[in-house]
C-alpha cells in the first residue's frame, strides 16, 4: 500500500491525526482525544478447525484448580467499588500453595509453577460472553492454547491439562475470544504465571520480599470509579485503548518499601495498548537479566527500554549502598525527548533493613542461540515477509488480510520440525505494533529501524515491538506441537479488529 493511500485510508478509518497520536502514546496517561466512528463487532468464527488428536499428560499433578471468570464489585478505590470481571479461584484439588495473590490487586491468582510440572485448570465461564484462556508465552498443544475456536459460552467450562515446558520466566494469562479480548482484559480478566527452573535457582537471585511482580496496567477510570472502554470511538480503534490512570498491579500507586540490597523487578506490560519507555529516575542504567522467555545469557544495561503490551522485562537494581529513606523511581519517559515528561511507574523507598547481598555473575545461563543456517529459508531474500497494514474495509491487517479463522495461506503453513525466518514489515502503518506469535519462543535476528528506536530484542521472545517504519527479522523453531496457532498484534484493539492470522504446523 502506498503512503498516500495509507493516509487517506487511515484518516477515514479513524479521523486520528497520526503524528500527534503516535507521540501521545508515549506521553503518559490522560491525553486521549475523543472521536466518534465506531466499527461493528467482527463476525463470530464460522468453522473451527479440529485440533490434532493427542494423548494428555499422565504424571502427578502439581496444581489442579478451578479458575472462574466472574462479574465482581471490586475496591480498586476505597470510596467506591468498580464493577469488573475477574479471575477467581474456585475449588483447589491440588497445589494450593502454588497459587499466590498480590494483596489488594484485581489481577487473577499468580500461578507459581516449575518447568516440567503438570497443571490442570478448569476454566469456568461465569461472565456473559464466550471466552477462553490463553497462557501467554507457554508452548502448549493447540487444544490447550486458548485459541478462539475453543471458546466456551456463559455457564460452560473448559478443562486444561498440560505440562509446563517453558524455562523460568514471567508469563501471564488472559482471555482470547476473537473480537472481545480488549474488552475482557479491560474489565479485569488477566493474571500472572511465574515459572521457576533449576538453572534460575542456581543463580540465587534476589527472592521473596526482594523480588517484585510489577504489572503495568492503564485504565480509563471515570468519575464513578468505573473502567470505561472505547469511549474515544475511532481514536481508540486507531491507537488502541489508552487509559487516563496508571494502576500498578491493578492498584493505585503506592511506594514499594524495599530493603537496602539487591532487588529484582519482574515487569510485565499488561496494558491493552500503552507502551512504556522504562528508565530509572536517577539516571542509572537499567540492568536487564531477562525478557519474555526468561534469562539472558548475561546482564545487559540500557538507559531506556521500550516495553510494549505483553512484553516482560526482568530488571535487577543494587540498592546496597542506599541510605534509609532514599527514594528511586522506575519511570516511563516520553519516546521523543522533550515531548511530554517522564512519569513515575513505581517508587522504591529504602527502609532501615539491610537486604540481600549478591554479585552479578558473568554468565546467567546457557543460552541456546538459534543459528540462521538452521532455517529452511536461510538463503538471503527467502524469509517469509508479513506486512502490517490498515484498510477502511478490513481495519488492521496482515498482508492486507484481517483474521480469517482456520484459513491459512501457503506462507502460513509450516512443516513440523522446521526452523523458519519470518520478517514483519511495519513500513506502512505509522503506528507501533507489538507482534506476538503463539507457541515456542523465538529470537530476533535483526531490526531495521524506522523513525524510532528503543525496543529491546535480546533473549527468548514471544512478543516483538514493531515501531513505525521498522522491519524485524526473527527465527523460530516449529518443532513442538502440530496444529493451528495464532500470530497477532498485542495492541488488543488492533488484535480484535483484526490484525491476527492463524498459522498451521503440519
Ligand atoms: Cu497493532
Amino acid at each position: 500500500m502506498n503512503r498516500r493511500r495509507f493516509i487517506s485510508n487511515s484518516l477515514s478509518f479513524s479521523s486520528a491525526l497520526l503524528v500527534p497520536s503516535v507521540l501521545n502514546l508515549f506521553m503518559g496517561p490522560g491525553r486521549a482525544h475523543a472521536h466518534h466512528h465506531d466499527r461493528p463487532a467482527p463476525a463470530p468464527h464460522p468453522h473451527p478447525p479440529s485440533p490434532p488428536s493427542r494423548t494428555g499428560p499422565t504424571g502427578p499433578i502439581a496444581l489442579d484448580f478451578e479458575l472462574q471468570a466472574v462479574p465482581e464489585s471490586f475496591h480498586v478505590y476505597s470510596d467506591r467499588a468498580t464493577e469488573m470481571w475477574r479471575f477467581r479461584v474456585g475449588t483447589v484439588t491440588a497445589g494450593a500453595s502454588q497459587l499466590s495473590h498480590i494483596p489488594g490487586s484485581f489481577l487473577g491468582p499468580t500461578l507459581e509453577l516449575r518447568q516440567g510440572q503438570r497443571l490442570r485448570v478448569k476454566f469456568v465461564n461465569s461472565i456473559t460472553q464466550a471466552s477462553i484462556i490463553h497462557w501467554h508465552g507457554l508452548d502448549v498443544p493447540m487444544d490447550q492454547d486458548g485459541h478462539p475456536h475453543s471458546v466456551v459460552g456463559p455457564g460452560d467450562s473448559y478443562q486444561y491439562d498440560f505440562v509446563i515446558p517453558n524455562r523460568a520466566g514471567l508469563y501471564f494469562y488472559h482471555p482470547h475470544p476473537h473480537g472481545k479480548v480488549g474488552e475482557q482484559v479491560n474489565r479485569g480478566l488477566v493474571g500472572l504465571l511465574r515459572v521457576r527452573d533449576d538453572e534460575e535457582d542456581a543463580l540465587g537471585l534476589p527472592a521473596d520480599e526482594n523480588e517484585h511482580l510489577i504489572a503495568l496496567i492503564d485504565r480509563r477510570v471515570n468519575a464513578d470509579r468505573q473502567f470505561e472502554y472505547m469511549t474515544g470511538g475511532g481514536h481508540d480503534h486507531m491507537m488502541g485503548m489508552h487509559g487516563n490512570t496508571l494502576l500498578i498491579n491493578g492498584q493505585t500507586q503506592a511506594p514499594l518499601k524495599v530493603k537496602r540490597g539487591w532487588q529484582r523487578l519482574r515487569i510485565a506490560n499488561l496494558s491493552n495498548a500503552r507502551i512504556y519507555n522504562l528508565q530509572w529516575s536517577d539516571g542509572r542504567p537499567l540492568s536487564i537479566i531477562g525478557t519474555d522467555g526468561g534469562l539472558l545469557e548475561s546482564a545487559e544495561t540500557r538507559q531506556q527500554v521500550l516495553l510494549s503490551p505483553a512484553e516482560r522485562l526482568d530488571v535487577l537494581v543494587d540498592l546496597s549502598k542506599a541510605k534509609e529513606g532514599d527514594q528511586l523511581s522506575l519511570q516511563s519517559a516520553p519516546l521523543v525527548a522533550g515531548r511530554g515528561s517522564p512519569f513515575d511507574l513505581i517508587q522504591l523507598h529504602c527502609t532501615s533493613e539491610i537486604g540481600a547481598a549478591w554479585t552479578m555473575p558473568q554468565t546467567l545461563c546457557r543460552f541456546d542461540r538459534i543459528s540462521e543456517s538452521e532455517a529452511i529459508n536461510a538463503a538471503p531474500g527467502s524469509e517469509k515477509i508479513f506486512t502490517l497494514g490498515i484498510s477502511q474495509q478490513e481495519g488492521w491487517t496482515i498482508d492486507a488480510l484481517p483474521y480469517e479463522p482456520g484459513i491459512v495461506r501457503a506462507k502460513e503453513t509450516v512443516r513440523f520440525g522446521d526452523t523458519e525466518i519470518w520478517e514483519f514489515d511495519n513500513s506502512g502503518t505509522h503506528l507501533p505494533h507489538p507482534i506476538h506469535i503463539h507457541g515456542a519462543s523465538f529470537q530476533v535476528l535483526s531490526r531495521t529501524s524506522g523513525s524510532f528506536t528503543g525496543a529491546f530484542d535480546l533473549g527468548w521472545k514471544d512478543t516483538v515491538l514493531l515501531l513505525p517504519g521498522d522491519r524485524v527479522r526473527l527465527i523460530k523453531r516449529f518443532n513442538t506441537h502440530k496444529g493451528d496457532f495464532l500470530f497477532h498484534c498485542h495492541n488488543l484493539e488492533h488484535e480484535d479488529h483484526a490484525m491476527m492470522r492463524d498459522f498451521r504446523i503440519l
